[in-house]
């Protein structure tokens, strides 16, 4: 008998750390896969794919390792502020995470750098603190190195779909029927093909606030920062999502002043408490933040700047003047001009598509995983995940579904923070005085001995007193995903507080505290650490 994995549950109730999981909708009986109604009737392919970004190549990818015959389309749509286009791969390879992260470790390196050279005896070292002394960083030369390796990469996914026998058909789709797609290429030449089944991973592209004036011509997105020509230099970031505060953090710190005007609260959905801390940081750190501020218009300056208007807190309306503006105001799911409503697909209220527990939608032979999903996670891993999945299933013996249960993930600030599980506002929420917070702030040895940011660097953890099970971890310090990855594993597990107790620490690292906290939030003690 074949056994279905959704709704099983490693003893933790729902609630994830980034956003509250929205409930899938489920549109019939529980069945694996769909249950074809046309089976007598011939198509080109036995899987279409529409879109190749994370979850669509690896979906495609999969599914013609176990047999089926797969197309995959992707075409990238200029974007409507610059006009910047890139290669296959999607939005993480080519405008998110890769781009995102490299240019963070370029700040993060010079950051630091700039703190420890001098302790660690560099001879002419910049003394802490002095911003001024710290080696430039040419932009041109970050942005083309970066660029050639995010070529590098669609290369590599193009001959992957070659090597597996996807054919990959650089062409934006439709759907013209439910079986039908139509593909139209960047000189406008159309074909059309049929499949069996269609798999939509068309993902999200940045949305521009309407009621801005000027904000079209004269701002970016984080479809054109990565790749712009021209240095971003004094930049105005417009927001404080994830995306918001990672682009400000990542200017701020190769020499470029940042300024992030938030119109309410930054990392919303995230632990609120940890989000203080991100933006805390970020502002001692030289980061400026307007806050409760909106912009009203942007014109263009004749030496090339952009005047911003822009209304403060007490509802008045100031001016100044930035190098560029970038938009970091939500993401827009690819689905319009599409034709999925004609062919019977159910769309939600966001514009995503609505999907079962299968990753069915409405229609039973279409399928839809990935940012354009009803009801995920936005997360490059949750896509690959969930699309090989569905492959596995489709054309394989596969049998689980994808589970949203204890996705860790982690916010590139220069203050990195990793977070799996619930966060504190939700576990205290759901279990009042049944929950007990674990924490400590503490100093990487490195910043210890050069007698930098003391004590900035806190984790915590959230644990069901009458359990021990743990419930969130919660991480600020360098390289926090690379200690959160670990953490999710045992939460994965059911691990209690206990299991981390009885763990050996490796000393002397960031992770080593996590099989060392011993203060509760409750008790009041401090958890300023001293000591090694
Ligand atoms: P995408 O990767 O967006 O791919 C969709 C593809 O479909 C695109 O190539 C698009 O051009 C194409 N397409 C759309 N419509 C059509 C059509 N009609 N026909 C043909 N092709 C079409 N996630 C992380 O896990 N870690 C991070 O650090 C991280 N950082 C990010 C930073 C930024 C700035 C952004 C914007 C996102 C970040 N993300 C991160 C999120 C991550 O990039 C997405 O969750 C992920 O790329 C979603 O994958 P997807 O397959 O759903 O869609
Ligand atoms: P998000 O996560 O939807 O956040 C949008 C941010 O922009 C948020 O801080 C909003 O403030 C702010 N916002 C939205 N509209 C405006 C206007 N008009 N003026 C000022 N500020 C505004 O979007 P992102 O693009 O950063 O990221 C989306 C996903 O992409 C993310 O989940 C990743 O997976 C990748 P608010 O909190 O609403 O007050």
């Amino acid at each position: 008998m074949r056994r279905f994995l959704y709704g099983t549950t490693l003893g933790l109730l729902s609630g994830s750390t980034v956003q509250a999981q929205r409930k899938r909708t489920s549109h019939s009986p529980p069945l694996l896969v769909d249950v074809l109604p046309d089976s007598s009737r011939t198509f080109e392919y036995d899987l279409v794919v529409v879109g190749g970004g994370s979850g669509g190549l690896a979906a495609a990818r999969r599914a013609a390792q176990l047999g089926a015959k797969v197309a995959l389309c992707d075409l990238v749509t200029p974007s409507e502020t610059k006009g910047t286009i890139w290669g296959l791969g999607g939005t993480c390879v080519n405008v998110g995470c890769i781009p995102k992260k490299l240019m963070h470790s370029a700040a993060t390196q010079r950051q630091q750098m700039g703190l420890l050279a001098e302790a660690f005896g560099f001879d002419g070292a910049a003394p802490p603190g002095d911003e001024k002394a710290l080696p430039v960083v040419s932009w041109e030369k970050l942005r083309d190195n970066v660029d050639n390796y995010i070529r590098s990469l669609n290369f590599g996914y193009v001959t992957q779909m070659m090597d597996a026998n996807v054919k990959y058909v650089n062409a934006r789709a439709r759907l013209v029927d439910a079986h039908t797609i139509e593909c139209t290429n960047r000189r406008g030449v159309t074909s059309t093909m049929t499949a069996r089944r269609v798999l939509l991973a068309m993902g999200g592209r940045p949305v521009l606030p309407d009621d801005v004036r000027g904000a079209r011509e004269h701002g970016v997105t984080s479809d054109d920062i990565f790749r712009q020509q021209e240095d971003p230099g004094n930049t105005l970031v417009v927001g404080a999502s994830y995306v918001a505060l990672e682009c400000a953090g990542m200017l701020h710190g190769i020499g470029r002043s940042a300024t992030v005007m938030m119109r309410s609260v930054p990392l919303r959905g995230f632990d609120t408490d940890m989000a203080q801390r991100v933006v805390g940081f970020m502002e001692r750190s030289g980061v400026r933040f307007l806050r409760q501020a909106v912009p009203v218009e942007l014109t263009k300056q004749e030496d090339g700047g952009v005047s911003v208007l822009y209304r403060d807190s007490m509802g008045e309306e100031r001016r100044e003047t930035y190098q560029t503006v970038l938009f970091a105001t939500g993401r827009r799911p690819e689905t319009r001009g599409m034709g999925l409503e004609a062919a019977g697909v159910t769309m939600a209220p966001s514009g995503k598509v609505v999907v079962d527990p299968y990753d069915r939608t409405s229609v039973p032979h279409i399928y839809a995983i990935g940012d354009v999903a009803e009801g995920g996670l936005e997360l490059t891993p949750v896509a690959i995940h969930a699309g090989r999945l569905l492959a596995e299933r489709l054309y394989g013996k596969g049998e689980a579904l994808m589970s949203y249960q204890n996705v860790p993930t982690t916010v590139f600030t220069p203050l990195e923070y990793g977070c799996v599980g619930m966060s504190e506002d939700t576990a205290a929420a759901m279990y009042g005085d049944d929950l007990e917070v674990y924490h400590t702030h503490f100093n990487p040895l490195s910043w210890s001995m050069a007698h930098v940011h003391d004590n900035e660097c806190y984790m915590k953890m959230l644990v069901r007193k009458s359990d021990d099970r743990v419930l969130g971890f919660h991480l600020l310090s360098p390289d926090a995903g690379e200690v959160v990855q670990g953490v999710a594993v045992a939460l994965q597990c059911g691990a209690k507080k206990s299991d981390f107790d009885r763990t050996i620490g490796i000393h002397p690292t960031i992770a080593e505290d996590i099989t060392q906290l011993s203060i509760t939030k409750a008790s009041g003690v401090s958890p300023l650490k001293s000591g090694c």
